[in-house]
Parts: structure tokens; C-alpha cells; sequence
């Protein structure tokens, strides 16, 4: 019965919230307590639309699409790679009062904008601009339909308010949060001042069983049958959402679960190019608006905040008094406003397991304010791109980095763990296959909030402005006890077999099926480890992640007249550069290196397995590729040369008189090594597993192409160096020249020939892959550029 019993409260632990006194206070989100931060552009995943920081937020956006075109399905609403466009993002965004987005589709481009007005009990008003113009290479002006929506997500009601037979006018709604409000539709013109334009106008009203279903209940309800007959041109039959109730709709009103519907009604205009919409929305309890926000008005508006946001953005970066073009500018300014602009605001459960669940549970529900790596493929909160995020975005506006901290540190279980990925409602996992939507509470990623937190502690002592600072003391004291705990979490459940080593759990257990089995929890997914997984391994980057997380632990106790005693002293042992040696440097290799159960000599093989009966393809002998082991492994170090490498100097734990410095530096500066004209890459190409896949269906990914967080760190590095005294101090000097010139040209001349920043970049031709946008931690360049680190 104990076992039993001790079972069962184990298994409960994995979900059971951490107990200190949460950081951020339940309402802090609320219209009441930060109503300039209630509305924002917090839905990423779509290429436009606005929300509330609101469990059940009133949701806004747009979905456009193309008519009398050759392709019938181009309907656009969330980000998809596979709509190709040609480029889309913020080119400027505040974070909190306005923005300008640039989306180019194939013949036109739609600037949409937004700017918002503080007034009343719930958060405000806000007008939307989209201005549709098409380009010179376009044959003739093409017709667009915008659909306009809204919809409640299970609370909350809308109401509409027709105009002639079939235009929607306006919608009026209530909700918890918001109170009433009134979101007006303003019909199409050329300009300012222009009146009208002829445009034909569609509706629908209906309930959503969920908000991962609204592209589908769109799309489904098109239909051909409407006429487009514009006064001086033929008449032609358009598509657009009906009128009537879909037939669908009793189909899935059967299936539909009523805890999830919500109201959702969407106002369809087409219109041909040139032309300019506003959308008004309008809170109820504002009753002393000087006046509308539309028109000059709004226009008077967005060139004020955009004057601001120059100016403040060149107060913060000095890039025009470093000599930069205004295109480069425009590009730091575009990196800066997306990842701003990639704010979002998750609410939901994660599904989480330990090794005292049989199925995985399900997490406590709960709130996530943070910025994303890719508004495209994968819109969510990742643990370590979050602290290279704030890095940039703490130099821009601490108050967001605190709420983003916060919010993370929130999600923290009792044992002090935080899960990597951050998959939250039903949106945001209907995006992820299942295999990956399970976290796992042994896995670990690292811990770069310290680098955002070193950051804040930094601007408490240097930064002028120091309003902007101040809050900071407050916050980290309500943060320390759960910054405790992950840091104990850590040091605890991720140490290595011997005294002061540290080793990732979760590296893949199936080796047979791997080159190299993977240490998703590393964050650098593939970069070779040890051949075969095992508990005497010790692992360098963490060691390095260790070191400077017991800094800044013993800078935070201190600042809080905390004990600190016990963090600056592991401080001093994991950053003894002997130590280090000890542990981690190879003789053979001159270089750090991890340690474990190892054999170079492994490859995949192609080999005939006979499928059994009832899986796919059963009963025919199939090839598939099986790793081939053709030399035992032993206790060795893993001697691969590439990032992992480079993390006692990355994370700057080596003495600048160190003679190791002297091979790391050599070593970066080799072109057939790490040294490429875009920057570091990830593996020396004199490593064996260069540029191998793991399995038939896993490309490179850690294994060659350049990586901006990394090379940031290795940027920041060498200054570092370059600008302390020892006997590498001019090298590295000189280096960091080279290798930031580098960086820079690159992601930005890929920006500038393919609409995109990127997750990352070939070393062989520069050329950005994967995934796109991808404005988290590649946006990192703006850093590089001002030379803040
Ligand atoms: C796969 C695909 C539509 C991988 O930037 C986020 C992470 C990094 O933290 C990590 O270091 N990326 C890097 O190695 C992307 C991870 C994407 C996993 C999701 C599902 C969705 O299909």
C-alpha cells in the first residue's frame, strides 16, 4: 500500500505548481492593472490579428484572398510557409502602442496597421489601416477580398449590425474583460480624402467549435455564386463567405464540444487595388474620446509614434551615428519590430510526463507572455530562445522582459522544473505532430534567462534612464525563491558522474536507428555527442551553462543581501580554468571536449528488414538505413570540433591569459575548420559527422550550417577579450571585426534578396534556410550592429 501510495503522490508532483508566492500577481494582465499592454498584436501565428493578455481573449484578425486568380485557394490567414510570399513582417513596432507590417503577396502588397489609444476601464481603442497596392509587374490592378473577424473564444457574445442587404456595418459585443465594445467597418477608398470605392460585401455569422477550426469554417463556406459587377467593367462571379448558414454546420455542430464554441462572424469586402480600410474598434466605457481614430486623424497618429519609435530606436542603438545605410537601418529596424511583433500571449495546458506516469498529464493551466522564434513554423515558447529573445528586447524595453521572465518563471513545477517547449491550447497545438507536443520533467535546455537577468542586473548600475530600471530590484526579489529552485533543479538533476560534471538527460535512447542519437535538450539538437548514451558522460556546454548561472546567482543573492557565499564559491570551482582542463580538455583534439562512451567509427548503413505483418508495407522486405557499429565504443573523449568547443570561451569562463585561447582562436579562424564568410559554423568540416544526416529523413541540422545565437555569444566573446588585457587580446581583437562584418553583411544581404531573416545560414553559399521568418534569436544581428553586449 505505501509503494502504492508514494506511487501515486509521485506522479502527481510532475504537475503540481511550484508553491512560492507567484511572480507576477494573478491580475497583472488585466485592462485594470497594465491597460497600456491589454491589447497587442499577441497572435503571432497570424499575419495579422489582435487579442487580449486574456485567458479567453476576444480574438481579432484578417484573412485575405485573391480573385479571378488561376490558383483558387489562396486564402491567407495564418502564417504558412507555404504560401510563399515573397515577404512579410513588422517594419516598425513599438511593443505596446502601434505598428506597420509589410506583407507582399504575389501581385500586391498589403501594409497593415495598427495603433492604439489608452482610455476607459478595459484596455482602450484601437483603429486598423490596410492599405492594398499592387505592384508595376502586375498585368492589371487584381481584385482582394479582406475578411474581417472576430470571434469569442467560449465567452463573450458579438452581435451584427447590417447596412443595405448584405454589408456589415458593425459589431457589437461584451465580454468579461472588455466589457462593451463596438468594432466598425469602414468601407474602402483610394485616399484620405477619395470617397468610396465600389466594393462588394459578404458575411457570415456563425458558432466555432474551437479557434484552430476559423480558417476551415471560412473556407468552407465559400462559395462561387456572388457578382462582382463594377460600374465600368464586365460583371464576374467572385467567392466569398455565404450569407447563409453553411451546410457543414449541422455536420459539426454534432461532434462540437459547446465548453469550446464561440461566436464568429467575419465581414468579406472585395475591392480592387489601390485602396485603403479602416477598422475601428471601440471600448465602451471610453466615453471622453476627444474623437475618432480614423482617417487624418489616425494618420496624424501613426506618423507620431513612428517619429517617436525612430528616434528612440536611434537613442537605443546609435546605428545612424555608426555610419550605417538607412537600408541597413531599415533592416535593424524590421529584425527589432518582429521579434516585438512576435510577442504573443498563449494560455492553456502543456501535456507533461515523468518516470512515475504511465500516460503523460496533463500541466496546470496557465499563461504565457513571451516572444517567439518563427511566427510561421513554430509559434510558441521555446526555454532558450527566450533568454537570447530578451537580450535584444531588454535593451529595447525592460518592463516586457521582467513580463516575460515572469511568466516563465510562473510555469515552474515544485520540483523546480520549467518544460523546454511551451505548446499551450488548442491553436497552438494543433500546429505540433504528436510525437513532440509531451515534455518530459527529467529535460533540461539551457538556462539562458541568466543571460537576460545579467542584463537587468547590468542596467541597474550603468543605464541613465533609470525609471526604466528601477522596477528591476523589486521584481528579481519576488523572483528569487523560484530562481532558487530552477538553479538547484539544475544542479541537482543534471549532474555528471564525477564531482563538478554535468551531463543532459534526454538524449535519444534507440541507437540503432541513429548516427548519432540526438540531445534535443542541448538545444543543439544533433551536434555530435557521444555514440552511445550513457551515465558516464559529461558534457562540456553545460558545465560552461553551470558556471555562469552560479555568477549570476551569487550577484542576485548579494544585490538582495541574500546569502550568496555558497554560489560564489561553486562559482569559483566550475570556472577554475584546471578544472575545466580536468574535465573537459582533449590532448588530442586541442580543443573542449565532451566525455563518454564513444566510437568514431560508426556509419549508416542501408540494410533489408522484413516488415512484419500489419504495419505499412508488410511482408515486403523493405530498405531502410540501420547505424553499423564496426568498432566498440569506450570511455573517450568525443573529440568533435564546433560549438560545443568553443563554450569555455563563448561563455567567456577562460582566463584571458589562458593557452587555450590560443587553439580556440586558431581553430575559429581556419576556413576548413569552424571559419566561413557568414559566420561560425556549427562543426568543423574536418569532423567526420559534417554535414551527415542522422537518419534518411533528418537532414544536417548542428552539423555545418551558421547559427546566429552561437555566433552572437562568440561575437560578445571576443570583445570581451579583445578589450581585456592578455596575450591574445589583439587577435581576438581582431576577429571580432572580421567575424561581425561578417555576420552582418550576410543576414542582412539574405534579408534584402529574400524578404526573409532566417533560422539559419549555409556555410557554404550563405544562403538562409529552414525555417523563415525566423525573427527570434537571428534578429540578434540589431546587437551585433550596435555593438551592445
Ligand atoms: C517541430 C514542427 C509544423 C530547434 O527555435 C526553436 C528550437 C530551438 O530551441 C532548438 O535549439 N528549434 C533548435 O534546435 C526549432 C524546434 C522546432 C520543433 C518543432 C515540429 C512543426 O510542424
Amino acid at each position: 500500500f505505501y509503494a502504492l501510495y508514494m506511487r501515486s503522490s509521485l506522479s502527481k508532483r510532475v504537475v503540481t505548481l511550484h508553491p512560492s508566492p507567484r511572480v507576477l500577481d494573478a491580475n497583472s494582465t488585466t485592462a485594470k492593472v497594465s491597460s497600456e499592454r491589454f491589447w497587442g498584436s499577441y497572435r503571432p501565428q497570424v499575419y495579422f490579428g489582435m487579442k487580449t493578455r486574456s485567458p479567453r481573449s476576444i480574438l481579432t484578425g484578417m484573412m485575405w484572398m485573391r480573385q479571378f486568380s488561376n490558383s483558387d485557394m489562396n486564402l491567407r490567414h495564418t502564417c504558412e510557409q507555404g504560401d510563399h510570399l515573397q515577404g512579410y513582417g513588422w517594419l516598425m513596432h513599438d511593443g505596446l502602442t502601434f505598428g506597420v507590417q509589410e506583407i507582399r503577396d504575389n501581385d500586391f502588397t498589403l501594409t497593415t496597421e495598427f495603433v492604439k489609444r489608452i482610455g476607459g476601464d478595459h484596455g482602450g481603442d484601437w483603429t486598423w489601416r490596410i492599405t492594398a497596392k499592387q505592384h508595376s509587374s502586375a498585368p492589371q490592378p487584381p481584385v482582394i477580398s479582406l475578411m474581417f473577424y472576430a470571434a469569442a473564444d467560449t465567452q463573450g457574445s458579438l452581435h451584427t449590425h447590417m447596412e443595405e442587404r448584405n454589408r456589415l456595418a458593425s459589431i457589437t459585443g461584451f465580454s468579461e474583460e472588455l466589457g462593451n465594445f463596438k468594432i466598425t467597418f469602414r468601407k474602402p477608398v483610394t485616399g484620405e480624402l477619395s470617397s468610396p470605392k465600389y466594393a462588394s460585401y459578404n458575411y457570415l455569422q456563425t458558432l466555432s467549435p474551437g479557434l484552430e477550426k476559423l480558417t476551415d469554417i471560412v473556407k468552407l463556406s465559400l462559395n462561387r455564386r456572388f457578382v462582382y459587377s463594377p460600374p465600368s467593367g464586365e460583371k464576374r462571379h467572385y467567392i466569398g463567405v455565404d450569407t447563409y448558414k453553411p451546410h457543414h454546420h449541422q455536420n459539426q455542430q454534432k461532434h462540437a464540444d459547446p465548453r469550446k464554441e464561440g461566436d464568429f462572424v467575419v465581414h468579406q469586402v472585395t475591392v480592387q487595388t489601390p485602396f485603403q480600410i479602416e477598422v475601428l474598434f471601440e471600448s465602451g466605457s471610453f466615453t471622453n474620446r476627444p474623437n475618432q481614430l480614423v482617417g487624418s486623424i489616425m494618420t496624424q497618429e501613426l506618423e507620431k509614434r513612428k517619429a517617436e519609435f525612430n528616434l528612440k530606436f536611434e537613442k537605443i542603438f546609435g546605428l545612424e551615428s555608426k555610419g550605417f545605410s538607412q537600408t541597413h537601418i531599415k533592416f535593424a529596424k524590421a529584425a527589432l519590430s518582429n521579434m516585438l511583433g512576435g510577442m504573443g500571449y498563449f494560455y492553456g495546458e502543456s501535456v507533461v510526463q515523468s518516470v512515475y506516469n504511465e500516460y503523460p498529464l496533463l500541466y496546470p493551466e496557465g499563461a504565457l507572455f513571451t516572444a517567439v522564434p518563427s511566427r510561421s513554423f513554430f509559434p510558441r515558447g521555446f526555454l532558450w530562445d527566450e533568454g537570447f529573445h530578451q537580450l535584444l528586447l531588454s535593451k529595447w524595453d525592460p518592463q516586457l522582459t521582467r513580463e516575460a521572465i515572469g511568466h516563465w518563471f510562473d510555469l515552474m513545477n515544485i520540483e523546480g522544473w520549467i518544460p523546454r517547449e511551451q505548446i499551450l491550447g488548442d491553436e497552438a497545438r494543433s500546429k505540433v505532430p504528436a510525437e513532440f507536443i509531451v515534455q518530459r520533467n527529467e529535460n533540461a535546455n539551457p538556462p539562458t534567462l541568466f543571460l537576460a537577468l545579467q542584463e537587468l542586473i547590468e542596467q541597474l548600475t550603468s543605464r541613465s534612464d533609470e525609471a526604466v530600471s528601477k522596477p528591476t530590484l523589486p521584481f528579481l526579489r519576488r523572483l528569487f525563491p523560484r530562481l532558487k529552485t530552477w538553479f538547484e533543479w539544475y544542479n541537482t538533476t543534471q549532474t555528471g558522474p564525477k564531482p563538478n560534471s554535468y551531463r543532459w538527460r534526454g538524449r535519444d535512447k534507440d541507437t540503432n536507428l541513429y548516427l548519432n542519437p540526438k540531445t534535443l535538450t542541448s538545444g543543439l539538437d544533433d551536434y555530435p555527442r557521444a555514440s552511445h548514451p550513457s551515465a558516464d558522460e559529461r558534457h562540456v556546454d553545460l558545465h560552461c551553462w553551470m558556471a555562469l548561472s552560479s555568477g549570476i546567482m551569487a550577484s542576485i543573492a548579494q544585490l538582495l543581501g541574500e546569502p550568496h557565499e555558497d554560489y560564489k564559491l561553486q562559482h569559483n570551482v566550475l570556472t577554475d580554468n584546471n578544472l575545466l582542463d580536468d574535465l573537459h580538455w582533449s590532448e588530442q583534439l586541442h580543443a573542449y571536449s565532451d566525455y563518454g562512451n564513444h566510437t568514431q567509427n560508426v556509419s549508416l548503413q542501408r540494410e533489408k528488414v522484413y516488415v512484419p505483418p500489419g504495419q505499412p508495407r508488410h511482408q515486403f522486405p523493405v530498405a531502410r538505413l540501420v547505424r553499423s557499429v564496426r568498432r566498440a565504443p569506450k570511455l573517450q573523449y568525443v573529440n568533435a570540433l564546433g560549438y560545443v568547443s568553443l563554450f569555455p570561451f563563448l561563455l567567456q569562463i577562460l582566463q584571458p591569459d589562458s593557452s587555450k585561447l590560443e587553439h580556440i582562436l586558431r581553430d575559429m579562424r581556419d576556413p576548413n575548420k569552424l571559419w566561413t564568410p557568414f559566420g561560425l559554423r556549427s562543426l568543423s568540416k574536418t569532423d567526420p559527422l559534417y554535414m551527415e544526416r542522422n537518419t534518411e529523413h533528418d537532414p544536417p541540422y548542428w552539423r555545418g550550417p551558421v547559427w546566429i545565437n552561437i555566433n552572437y555569444l562568440a561575437v560578445r566573446a571576443l570583445y570581451h577579450y579583445g578589450n581585456t588585457e592578455g596575450p591574445y587580446q589583439e587577435k581576438a581583437a581582431a576577429l571580432y571585426k572580421e567575424l561581425r562584418t561578417n555576420i552582418i553583411n550576410n543576414v542582412y544581404s539574405q534579408y534584402v534578396e529574400t524578404g526573409y531573416v532566417w533560422e539559419q545560414y549555409s556555410d557554404s553559399t550563405g544562403r538562409g534556410q529552414g525555417s523563415h521568418p525566423f525573427t527570434g534569436w537571428s534578429s540578434l544581428t540589431v546587437l551585433m550592429m550596435a555593438e551592445h553586449y
